[in-house]
């Protein structure tokens, strides 16, 4: 495979449906949004932008599969996997909040070689590859922040809309981070906030419960832009985990450590 050319392609699929749901949005109805099982919010735009990509990214890389959030979210068993979130921030989109994305991830066997996170209303491409050093947006090279301690720096999370019995540990977490960081930022897309943190613009992200889909391609540019990804305690299971945490590399440890610390009170 020449992922150089199935990187380049797939940045003009994605930058394409991501101008047809912008599009969309204009004329979009709130009559049309539904509730799925885990009471998240889906609308036709949804579906639609995820079946733009499926074609698009299959016909791309002939033989490969999907994992996406609307209608292909069963893990097919193939070498070749496309992760995708059609609309990252589909809450943000039916309140007509401007940040939401498009994330595309490309898994081979198990392992994450190439994302984009394409955020639509600000026409930016946060994207990285096998092959090619570093991260980018829109062509430019991105670092992540330099910031040396905990309470210099601004996280990223995403508050649990399900699930609620990790409230408490969770509230616990924020409480303690409020106390000890310059602040809190709850964007609304994970996969956003993820980009966020490998441009610097976060210090690092943390948050439970997340599908695949929210977090394979930011989690690759992350690690592609100088940070580091873990679960909460530091293993590796990430992806496919349910919980992240993300921060620029120099406040791994000590992030980890005051997570361990606060959780219980
Ligand atoms: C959302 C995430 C958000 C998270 C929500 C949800 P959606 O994705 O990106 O940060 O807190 O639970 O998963 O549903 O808007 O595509």
């Amino acid at each position: 495979m020449d992922i150089k050319s199935v990187a380049a392609a797939a940045e003009t699929l994605i930058r394409e449906t991501g101008e047809f749901v912008k599009n969309e949005r204009k004329s979009w109805q709130i009559a049309d949004v539904k509730r799925k099982i885990d009471t998240s919010l889906v609308t036709a735009v949804d579906v639609a932008s995820e079946q733009r990509l499926v074609a698009g990214l299959k016909k791309i890389l002939p033989g490969s599969d999907v994992l996406a959030e609307e209608q292909h979210n069963t893990r097919p068993d193939n070498e070749l996997l496309w992760i995708i979130d059609p609309i990252d921030g589909t809450t943000n989109f039916v309140h007509n909040l401007p940040l939401f994305c498009i994330s595309v991830a490309l898994m081979s066997k198990g392992k994450i070689i190439f994302g984009i996170v394409y955020e639509i209303n600000n026409s930016e491409c946060f994207r990285a590859h096998e092959g090619e050093e570093g991260a980018f947006l829109n062509g430019k090279r991105i670092y992540v922040s330099e910031a040396p301690k905990l309470k210099e720096c601004l996280l990223a999370t995403g508050f649990p809309s399900n699930g609620f019995d990790i409230l408490e540990e969770y509230i616990n977490i924020m409480r303690a981070f409020m106390q000890n960081t310059q602040g809190m930022r709850r964007l609304g897309t994970a996969a956003l906030d993820l980009a966020y943190v490998a441009c610097g613009r976060c210090d690092g992200f943390f948050e439970y419960r997340l599908k695949p889909w929210d977090v394979a391609a930011g989690a690759y540019i992350v690690i592609k832009a100088g940070g580091a990804v873990t679960t909460f305690s530091g293993g590796d299971d990430y992806i496919f985990g349910g919980e992240m945490l993300a921060t620029n590399g120099v406040v791994h440890k000590e992030t980890i450590e005051f997570m361990e610390k606060h959780k219980g009170k």
